[in-house]
């Protein structure tokens, strides 16, 4: 059994017996790999080595544009490596081979989109007055920490450790407990480019190894893709110590689709909103609020889709692949049988046995109607391949309807009408908003976070840089050389 090691002090830290974990590919249910459950003094070790690596004059020596370099050359080497890490992530988390292939393809997509970035996190100067030069700059964090979930493991990673790299931090990953394979994979590089304790990797329960992490004294900022409740753990224990946190926290994101839509083009996009790696997407288009006057028409056509997509291992690269792990997959199951009950379940709903693959966490696509606006199924985050829909009959209530979760992540909004979408993107309360598409292309270079419950800052695009970087202002006295 593969043991996968943790990277502390620029050292390989395996577990003792009893602190091993065991890592699954849910398409199989089989155990693939084992990690350690950190301890609170590999914590300290790490946090430790961390700050004499931050403070030491070999990191500080490197230039920021070698830092950059440093990068593009990884992005090139994860390009190199892209099918067998694709396998990985694949055995990993149970999404499709496509769809690893293109968080690979994503992760080398953020080290290169930031390379070039390095050698310009520029600061400013102030007027103030003559005799006085007041310059503002922009210095590295310090400790930054990254806790990474287990949806999309590559991509959460390679997102802040770009953008904290790139601005000359040091960095400790925790990976989820589920999927620490291809963070390793990260790890293994990195161990033999940068100086010790410039990047570690600790793995281990969140629950337990979170906290002491995120409660360190020592550490300077956070970043946490999560749950709600965790997300505000994490905050609560930060701010013990006033550390920063960015927080991505999911959602309930709604496609508005309105009756003048190109409705081939709308189906598409609701179908692989909520499709993508089993609706375990934190951008998951998991409600769709359709008008009124088409609803018949676009249900009918949504669940024809619905009803031909196949669902298999990862590797089979299917459309969709299994539920993570079997604490999902008792929830998702639990909450459909009760829709079932409820009748609330137009299409999908039941669990599915795969030939083969009997062990693996495999549901129906799913699609619910006559949902309450305000019932848990239209408010709370499913994780799973269950789209809620419900109708509207003006554009007021649309936005309504696309405002009244807690969460505000992400919308999309289908329609010709180049008034309506405008007015529509301008009111809803997300991070992003797609016209007549969602999630263009992957959004490298978007700004990626929340409103409201959704969280808290931005990661992705030049301002993830903003994360990892503080502000100092200096301000210099000059006076010419008789008046010194
Ligand atoms: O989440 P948690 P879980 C949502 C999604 C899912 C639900 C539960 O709705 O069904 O959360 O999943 C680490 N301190 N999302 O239980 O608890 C842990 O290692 C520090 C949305 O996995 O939020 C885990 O991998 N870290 C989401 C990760 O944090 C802690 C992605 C998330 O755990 C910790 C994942 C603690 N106290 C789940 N407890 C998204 N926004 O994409 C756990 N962790």
């Amino acid at each position: 059994m593969k043991k996968i090691p943790m990277l502390i002090n620029g050292e390989w830290v395996h577990a003792s017996m009893e602190a091993l974990l065991d890592v699954m590919n849910p398409s199989t249910g089989e155990v693939i790999a084992q990690i350690t459950n950190a301890s609170k003094t590999h914590v300290d070790k790490a946090v430790r080595a961390a700050r004499v690596a931050f403070e030491s004059e070999e990191w500080r020596k490197i230039k920021a544009y070698e830092r950059g370099q440093l990068l593009v050359e990884f992005a090139h080497y994860i390009r190199k490596h892209a099918e067998e890490w694709s396998l990985l992530e694949c055995r990993d988390v149970g999404k499709p081979l496509t769809q690893a292939r293109a968080d690979i393809e994503a992760a080398a997509r953020y080290f290169e989109f930031l390379w070039g970035a390095a050698d310009k996190v520029m600061g400013d100067t102030i007027p103030i007055e003559d005799g006085i030069l007041n310059a503002v700059v922009l210095e590295p964090v310090g400790i930054t920490v990254h806790i990474v979930p287990w949806n999309y493991p590559i991509q959460i990673t390679a997102r802040s450790v770009a953008a904290a790299i790139a601005t000359g931090n040091a960095v400790i990953v925790k990976s989820a407990e589920d999927t620490p394979l291809t963070t390793h994979a990260i790890t293994e590089w990195f161990a033999g480019k940068l100086p010790r304790g410039i990047f570690q990797h600790i793995t281990g329960l969140g629950r337990e190894v979170g906290p002491y992490l995120t409660s360190h004294p020592d550490i300077n900022h956070i970043t946490f893709t999560g749950s709600v409740p965790t997300g505000i753990a994490v905050m609560k224990s930060a701010a013990e110590n006033v550390v920063p946190v960015t927080l991505e926290l999911g959602g309930k994101s709604p496609n508005i689709v309105f009756a003048d839509a190109n409705m081939e083009q709308a189906l598409d996009g609701v179908v692989r909103a909520i499709i993508q790696n089993a609706g375990q997407t934190c951008s998951a288009g998991a409600r769709l609020l359709i008008e009124e006057s088409v609803k018949e028409t676009f249900i009918a056509q949504l669940v024809q889709k619905f009803q031909a997509l196949k669902v298999g291992p990862g590797e089979a690269d299917v459309d969709m692949g299994p539920l993570l792990n079997e604490r999902q997959y008792t929830k998702i199951s639990t909450l459909l049988q009760k829709a079932k009950e409820d009748g609330y379940v137009v299409t999908g709903g039941e669990t599915l046995t795969i030939e083969g693959y009997e062990k693996g966490y495999y549901v129906e696509p799913t699609i619910l109607a006559g949902v309450e606006a305000n019932d848990a199924l239209a408010q709370e985050e499913i994780f799973g391949p269950v789209l809620t829909v419900l109708t509207f009959t003006t554009v007021e209530e649309a936005i309504a309807l696309a405002n009244s979760t807690d969460y505000g992540l992400v919308a999309g909004v289908w329609s010709k009408d180049i008034d309506t979408a405008h007015y529509v993107a301008s009111r809803v309360q997300a991070g992003q908003v797609f016209i007549n598409n969602y999630g263009a292309a992957g959004g490298i270079q978007m700004p990626f976070g929340g409103y409201k419950k959704s969280g808290i800052g931005r990661e992705k695009g030049f301002v993830a840089l903003r994360n990892y970087t503080q502000m100092k202002n200096i301000a210099i006295r000059y006076a010419p050389p008789n008046q010194i």
